[in-house]
């Protein structure tokens, strides 16, 4: 490696970390905010999954889309979407990405190409597949990712999205989130085998699958991916193998739903994402303070969040029915 490439690495990595680390701070916050209350709106936390979103989305372009479902934090941030308006949105205020109408589960981002994340599962993967037509009908090379769980590859609306962005060769790329778990329900628990990316092969694209906590091995797929889709070489499969460490839904450890979790959490647990990634910087030469810097950033930038999303005001009741048609396109990258 020449000594350019070693630093062209390095301030890749730190990016990596950065955007990783925004989102666990964000979400270790939003779990407190729901413990004591103040957040009403259920939150699926993405602790433990950071470097799948991170990764992937690394390896995109600002107009490139991306969709998600009911745990989509770390993906709308991962895209650049605005911090400050996702905490807003948490707590039912006007400021927030969806003017304090969609909580938690219903992020919007136009201006970074993220249209929305939808909780009802799979409900996003077939939008991702007419974004991606858009993209190759207008030739305009925009990629088109869509995340989303294990449990939604269960779904007929995954395979018939697979089959049909495979049949048309488009620009997109599916990145299932195998977690294990759909709610409380494990993998083998639904379907005969642990093969999810057998279902691109049978579809006729490639399925890879990569450790979805090493953001390095998660990146490299994706930018993997993103080559083939803009080369119009068509869509990719990539399934990210990972854990999430609190509940289905709320800020708890989810202890209580059987001691197989127990004991998985706690071979999972050293597999920190995070803790991996900042390790490969200090021994590639980054230096302590440098990444003391983006950790102190990142957590200012989240209480600064909090502290805006608390002084907003909630939407005005009389509001109501407002923006539940389309009034305005502005902002939309379509
Ligand atoms: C169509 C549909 N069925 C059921 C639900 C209820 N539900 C919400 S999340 C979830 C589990 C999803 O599991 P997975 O896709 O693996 O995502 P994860 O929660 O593990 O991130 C279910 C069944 C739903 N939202 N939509
Ligand atoms: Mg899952």
């Amino acid at each position: 490696m020449e000594p350019n490439d070693h630093v062209a690495s390095l301030d890749l990595k730190r990016l990596l970390y950065r955007t990783m680390l925004r989102i666990r701070l964000f979400e270790e916050r939003v779990g407190a905010l729901v413990e004591a209350g103040e957040a009403r709106t259920p939150c699926h936390l993405y602790i433990g999954q950071e470097a799948v979103a991170a990764g992937v989305c690394g390896a995109l372009q600002r107009d490139d889309f991306v969709w998600g479902g009911h745990r989509s934090h770390g993906h709308y941030l991962a895209k650049g979407g605005d911090l400050r308006a996702m905490m807003a949105e948490i707590l039912g205020k006007e400021t927030g990405c969806s003017r304090g109408r969609g909580g938690s589960m219903h992020l919007i981002a136009p201006e970074v190409g993220i249209l929305g994340t939808v909780p009802l599962v799979a409900a996003t993967i077939p939008l991702a597949v007419g974004a991606a037509l858009a993209s190759k009908l207008s030739q305009n090379r925009r990629v088109s990712v869509s995340f989303f769980g294990d449990g939604a590859t269960e779904e007929g609306h995954f395979h018939e999205s697979v089959n049909l962005a495979a049949l048309y060769q488009l620009p997109a790329i599916f990145v299932c989130e195998n977690n294990f778990y759909a709610s409380h329900m494990p993998l083998l628990g639904r379907r005969r085998a642990d093969n999810i990316p057998a279902s691109g092969l049978a579809h006729g694209i490639p399925g890879v699958s990569v450790d979805g906590n090493d953001v390095m091995a998660v990146y490299e797929a994706g930018l993997a991916a993103v080559s083939r889709a803009r080369a119009g070489e068509g869509p990719t499969l990539i399934e990210c193998r990972t854990y999430r460490w609190r509940g289905h839904v709320g800020p708890s450890w989810d202890m209580d739903v059987g001691v197989q979790r127990k004991d998985e959490l706690k071979d999972w647990l050293p597999k920190d994402p995070i803790a991996r990634l900042r390790n490969l910087l200090l021994n590639e030469g980054l230096q302590l303070h440098e990444l003391e810097q983006v950790e102190q950033a990142a957590r200012d930038e989240v209480e600064a969040a909090v502290a805006f999303a608390r002084a907003s005001a909630y939407p005005d009741p009389g509001e109501l029915l407002k923006h539940v048609y389309v009034e305005e396109r502005k902002g939309v990258l379509l």
